[in-house]
């Protein structure tokens, strides 16, 4: 059964050159896009995307960053898509968890930067879905 999830290539990604990689890994593995935007993110919507982590050590940077430049934010289709993505994105923490041949295992070295962003379940993909792209049929 085919499920939607949303993807982002977090700023770091988008100002690395990295988009055009990220996509590819994402078609390469059978997945399809179903929106892709390039956007400036708002600070009520990143507030609302990582609501989760409020209160957090992180969460102010957190915020800082995915609002410091420019960000691609993607629904992504296929059967399984929230647990393809996230196995193609690696774990969150690009060395101690990421394999090697993952995007943030390939391409990152920190835990915030690390490059993408996937919905971690059914559930959260449809509330982040219905914030990012409002509507979407
Ligand atoms: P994401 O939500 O971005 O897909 O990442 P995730 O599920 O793998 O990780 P999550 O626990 O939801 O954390 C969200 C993002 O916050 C940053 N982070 N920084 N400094 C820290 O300890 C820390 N922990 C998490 C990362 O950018 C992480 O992706
Ligand atoms: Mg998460």
């Amino acid at each position: 059964m085919s499920e939607r999830t949303l993807v982002l290539i977090k700023p770091d990604g988008v100002a690395r050159g990295l988009v055009g990689e990220v996509v590819a890994r994402i078609e390469r593995r059978g997945l399809k896009l179903v929106a892709l935007e390039l956007k400036n993110v708002a600070d009520d919507l990143a507030a609302k995307h990582y609501a989760e982590h409020e209160g957090k050590p992180f969460y102010q940077s957190l915020l800082d960053f995915i609002t410091s430049g420019p960000l691609v934010a993607a629904v992504v289709e296929g059967p399984r898509a929230v647990g393809a993505f996230r196995q193609i994105a690696g774990g969150t923490d690009p060395v101690d968890k990421a394999a090697p041949g993952s995007i943030r295992g390939d391409f990152a070295l920190e835990v915030q930067e690390n490059i993408v962003h996937g919905s971690d379940s059914a559930e959260s993909a449809a509330r982040e879905i219905e914030l990012w792209f409002p509507g979407l049929s």
